[in-house]
């Protein structure tokens, strides 16, 4: 099924000067990009991202990193994107991520694993709601679907 997800480049990833790289990877894998943009996120937003995780130890830490420096927010689309991009990433824990995957070949801690991703469509919808307006999605077709998917 063909989907939409949301995709962040925290600021470390910016910092490190990892946004081409990362971004190379989705491309290279066919997805599409349909919104992209470069942000400072403002404390309230950032707590509302990561709603789910309020009253962990690594809620506050995390919203501190978040809104340290700028991102770069995505809405990437392929086939099940969702899982895909949560492949690519690898997992939460980048000494558990496979080498090949982004946390994996990239990061070393937890709280400094470059990207975030979108973990299911409820998530996806939210999070592409919370960073972006519809506005700012673009509906287009890219020369290389046709070679990407059967017809
Ligand atoms: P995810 O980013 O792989 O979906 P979540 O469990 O949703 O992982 O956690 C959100 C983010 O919170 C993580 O990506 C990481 O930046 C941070 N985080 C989660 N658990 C820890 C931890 O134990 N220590 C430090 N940071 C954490
Ligand atoms: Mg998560």
């Amino acid at each position: 099924m063909i989907e939409k997800t949301f995709v962040m480049i925290k600021p470390d990833g910016v910092q490190r000067g990892l946004v081409g790289r990362i971004l190379t990877r989705f491309e290279e894998r066919g997805l599409k990009v349909c919104a992209m943009k470069m942000m400072r996120i403002q404390k309230e937003l950032a707590e509302r991202h990561y709603a789910e995780h309020k009253g962990k130890s690594f809620f506050e830490p995390t919203v501190s990193h978040v809104t340290s420096g700028p991102v770069v927010c995505m809405v990437l689309e392929g086939e099940n994107a969702i899982a895909a991009v949560r492949a690519m990433m690898g997992k939460t824990n980048p000494q558990d991520a496979a080498p090949g995957t982004i946390r994996g070949d990239f990061c070393q801690v937890t709280g400094r694993n470059i990207v975030h991703g979108s973990d299911s469509s409820e998530s996806a919808k939210r999070e592409i709601g919370l960073f972006f307006n519809d506005y700012e999605l673009q509906n287009y077709e890219k020369i290389d679907e046709a070679w990407l998917f059967e017809q």
